[in-house]
Parts: structure tokens; sequence; C-alpha cells
């Protein structure tokens, strides 16, 4: 009932058994400006195969959920003008008008989990926005977080956020929130934030066999690995939080609320930073594709394995 679409390397890794990562792409039409939108998810999908799994950017084009993109989709979308950004909350009444739209975190995750797919690889998550006791702007990320089993491999939050109080809202609804090879909470276009990530893992086949146990245990819900920047395009701490105090400024004065502050925010950090911001960007997202492909790959191999003993003996 559902208008699906595999395209045909995903359809061919399906019948396989080969490992799949999805893709969001309100990054390519809400967190990048053209031409290096569309070169990063093309050099996405490439880590991505280079790494042993098959990429599946979502998305829903004229009334379609796409679980991956051709070629000239991918471009058509990231040159298309006023794409809808599509939560949770947006899914259903895009696909029921034939609309188009971009997927965010939570929607990327819900057409994930229906086709199968355990794992997700994206920038940063959205969470809890500074000032978000008064203006009650939590992204529905972290609700989805809670509810779809999907692992997603992300950067940590991102720093325009409020990121001690995006952990909290993480632990009350029971997310596991997994450092990868560091103590330290990622903070998105820098290696560390001033906070202890939860829980730190330094495998991708640990985070793939806790994915399992997840699901023996019965428990709803994803994880977020947070994996640090590479050292050498990361967006020194000091250096970056004057020019996001900026743009929030900014944000307030324009009284900006709803799906437009976070894409408002990253371009205006690309303004201020000389570009910067999104050359780290790119570098993160590739970095995550790399860890994400491997998580998918552990994966196989561990669901492989229970074919022949049992969970418990992994
Ligand atoms: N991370 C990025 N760029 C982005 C986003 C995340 O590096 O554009 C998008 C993701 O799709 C995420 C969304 O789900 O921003 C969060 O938006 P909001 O804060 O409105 O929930
Ligand atoms: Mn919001």
């Amino acid at each position: 009932m559902i208008p699906i679409a595999y395209s045909t390397e995903v359809a061919e890794a399906r019948e396989n058994g080969r490992p799949v990562v999805a893709l969001e792409s309100t990054i390519i039409t809400h967190g990048m400006p053209h031409p290096q939108n569309v070169e990063t998810a093309q050099a996405v999908e490439k880590t991505v195969r280079d790494n042993g799994a098959v990429p599946a950017t979502i998305a829903v084009m004229d009334g379609t959920l796409h679980i991956g993109l051709e070629p000239a989709e991918l471009d058509r979308l990231a040159t298309a003008k006023h794409v809808a950004k599509l939560s949770r909350a947006d899914l259903a009444t895009c696909l029921a008008k034939g609309g188009t739209g971009a997927t965010t975190v939570a929607a990327t995750m819900i057409a994930a989990r229906l086709a199968g797919i355990a794992v997700f690889a994206t920038g940063g998550i959205g969470g809890v926005h500074r000032g978000a006791e008064e203006t009650f702007d939590i992204s529905a990320d972290l609700q989805e977080l809670a509810q779809t089993s999907v692992t997603v491999v992300a950067a940590g939050a991102k720093a325009i956020l409020d990121l001690s109080k995006t952990l909290e809202v993480l632990e009350t609804l029971g997310v596991p929130v997994i450092a990868f090879g560091q103590d330290s909470l990622p903070a998105f276009w820098s290696r560390r934030s001033s906070l202890a990530a939860p829980i730190r893992m330094d495998s991708a086949h640990d985070i793939a066999k806790a994915h399992m146990m997840r699901k023996a245990l019965d428990l709803p819900g994803g994880q977020l690995v947070a994996n640090p920047i590479p050292a050498e395009d990361e967006i020194p701490h000091s250096q970056i939080m004057p020019l996001i105090d900026k743009a929030l400024a900014e944000a307030r004065r324009l009284g900006l609320s709803g799906k437009s502050v976070t894409p408002f925010l990253l371009q205006r950090i690309f303004e201020l930073t000389n570009g910067a911001s999104l050359t780290a960007n790119t570098a993160l997202v590739l970095n995550n594709a790399r860890l994400a492909a491997e998580i998918a790959g552990e994966l196989i191999t561990l669901t492989e394995d229970l074919s022949v003993k049992p969970l418990a003996a992994l």
C-alpha cells in the first residue's frame, strides 16, 4: 500500500543479503549549498560502497518513498527549489498528496526500518535547542531514536544545540549514546565537548552486537553512535562558539521558529566561517559513512553466526 521504490543497487543488496546503509536527504536540500550538496552526497555514497556496503539515500519524490536514489534522481533533488523538509509528522501527508520532500533523521529512520535497514549515517542529529525552556524547540529526532530500532551514526548533536540538555533528554528516553573511541561526547565540528559521553565503544563489532542485544531484549528504539570528526578536519570549539552565538542571536532577532531554525543556523555559520563549517561538515559525514558501513557489515556477520549458534554464545 505504501508507494515505495528501491534503487537498482539497493534492490540487489536486499536480494543478496548484503549490508545496506541508509542516508538522509535533508542534509542535501537544507543543510548544504549547491553544488557542494550533491558532490558530498555522491562522495558519501561512494564511501559506503568503498567500505563494503550499499548506500540507500532516502527521499520522497512525487509521492513515492525512495529507498536509494538513482544518480539522476539525486541530482534532481539537490537542484530542486523549495523542497519540503519531512520529519515524522510530515511523511504520510507528503506521500498522500504526491509531494516531494527530503527526509530528516527522524523520517529517514522510519523509512530505513520499513525497508529493513538497520544502520544509518548522517552528519549531526537534531536535539534540544538553546533556550528550549522558552521555545520548547526539541527536535523530533530524539523521540524517533526512542522508538525506531535503527543505529544512527552521527558526529554528536550539532553544536548549535544545547548539548547537555540533549543528553539529558536522550537519557530520559532510554537512548544509548555511544561515543566511538573516546570518553568525551563529540560536538559535531569539534572532536570533543566538555561533556562525558554516557557510553564508550571502540569497535564496530561491539556496536553491532549491542544493536542485536537491544533486539533480543525486545527494546524499541535505536542507538546513537557519536563518532568524532577526524582531528585534521575539526574546527576548535573556541573558534566556532562565538560564530554560533552570533548566528543564534540573529535567528532570535528574526523570530525564527519550527523547521526553519536549523537550516538558517547552518547557512549563517557557513557564511560566518567563510565556508570552513561546510568543509568540516563534509569530512565528518564521510567519516560517519565509513563507520556505518563497517557496523552494517558486522551486523550481517553476526546474523549469519546467529543462524548456527545462539545469541548468548556470541
Ligand atoms: N545535520 C547536518 N545538516 C542537516 C541536518 C543535520 O549536518 O541539515 C538536518 C537533519 O536532517 C536533522 C535535522 O534531522 O537537520 C534536524 O532538524 P530540526 O532541528 O528542525 O529537527
Ligand atoms: Mn525544531
